[in-house]
């Protein structure tokens, strides 16, 4: 497939050019940013949903759940399952599932993604496959993310609606959750609730919350094997896509979105020139021996490559 065949199929919602183009943007395949390009001007109408939570919480059988549920309504859903543990395991697994899936419904894809051979995490990558789902016509994206401390918060900056799973018996990781994560779910979900002492872990959420930009956070009860608590879920879910839009919280998060992406961009085309100056290490020498400060080294590189980084940047 070239650049504008992709293009053309990935619009009219095929899902396997979805998941050829997805492979495109994780290999870096040398036309990806003209593809994306062209795709661009087609996105931002589909409603991006993050769950996460710690490992084993039930956060992929909820997500079976509203996939049953949304599916029923005749949305078309995207599902991305960001997987930190092995390439081949992750991606068999969730490649059968895919496999079955799509052959019961072509509105539906799912599809894993390994944190694996990303630098710095899978930011950029994530952003752009959203935008091909996006693109592609699916009304909801779901993003399956692990989460359990500061360093997960990350993924609250590419949903509309966060959701964060935690089960009972998690006393220690709520003291892990406190500066992070729970400030940034928009909903709270204790699944689970079939084994005891659920209640304490809703009072203990309870304790810990605070209200996210004048949402009150809510603490719902579920149980992901059975369906309990599911359409409670769905009802939240829906409140706070209500909430964002009438209050333009919406245009907000996604206009904050754009800014730290652009500022993300800038420092990346500044770093991969400079990365590359041969002269670098004899800097970072130069720091280390106390000669220069971290703060002049850094202007002395960004003045010496200024010709260099407008030289590779598009004409405007
Ligand atoms: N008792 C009980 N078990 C559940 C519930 N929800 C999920 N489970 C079980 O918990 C296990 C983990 O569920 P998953 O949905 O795979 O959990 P996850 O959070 O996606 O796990 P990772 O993707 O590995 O982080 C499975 O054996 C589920 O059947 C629930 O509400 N009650
Ligand atoms: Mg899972």
């Amino acid at each position: 497939m070239n650049g504008i065949e992709i293009v053309n199929k990935v619009l009219s919602g095929d899902n396997r050019a979805i998941a050829k183009l997805i492979s495109n943007i994780e290999n870096q395949a040398p036309n990806i940013d003209e593809v994306l390009m062209k795709l661009y001007p087609h996105t931002g109408n589909a409603y991006v949903i993050g769950v996460t939570g710690a490992t084993g919480v039930g956060k992929s059988t909820l997500i079976n759940g509203l996939i049953n549920h949304y599916k029923s309504q005749g949305l078309r859903l995207g599902v991305i399952c960001i997987d930190p543990s092995s390439p081949i395991t992750g991606g068999a697994i969730l490649g059968d599932r895919l496999r079955l899936v799509n052959s019961i419904d072509e509105r539906v894809f799912i599809r894993s993604m390994t944190t694996r051979g990303y630098k710095g995490g899978i930011t950029k990558s994530l952003r752009d496959v959203i935008r091909v789902l996006d693109a592609s016509g699916k009304e909801l994206i779901i993003i399956e993310t692990i989460g359990v401390s500061q360093v997960d918060v990350e993924i609250a900056n590419y949903v509309d609606t966060l959701l964060l799973v935690v089960m009972p018996y998690m006393g220690d990781e709520i003291q892990l959750m406190k500066a992070g994560l729970l400030e940034v779910a928009d909903i709270v979900v204790i699944n689970k609730a079939d084994l005891t002492n659920s209640e304490d872990m809703v009072l203990a959420i309870k304790e810990n919350l605070n209200s996210n930009n004048g949402w009150e956070v809510p603490v719902i009860k579920t149980v992901a094997i059975n369906g309990f608590g599911i359409p409670e879920l769905i009802n939240k879910i829906n409140e706070h896509k209500n909430y964002l839009l009438t209050t333009n919280g919406i245009e907000k998060k996604r206009k904050d979105r754009i800014k730290e992406e652009i500022l993300e961009e800038i420092f990346n085309i500044v770093k991969q020139n400079i990365v590359g100056d041969e002269k670098f290490d004899e800097i970072v020498k130069k720091v280390f021996e106390k000669e220069i400060t971290p703060h002049f080294a850094a202007q002395l590189l960004i003045k010496k490559h200024k010709f260099l980084i407008f030289n590779n940047c598009v004409d405007v």
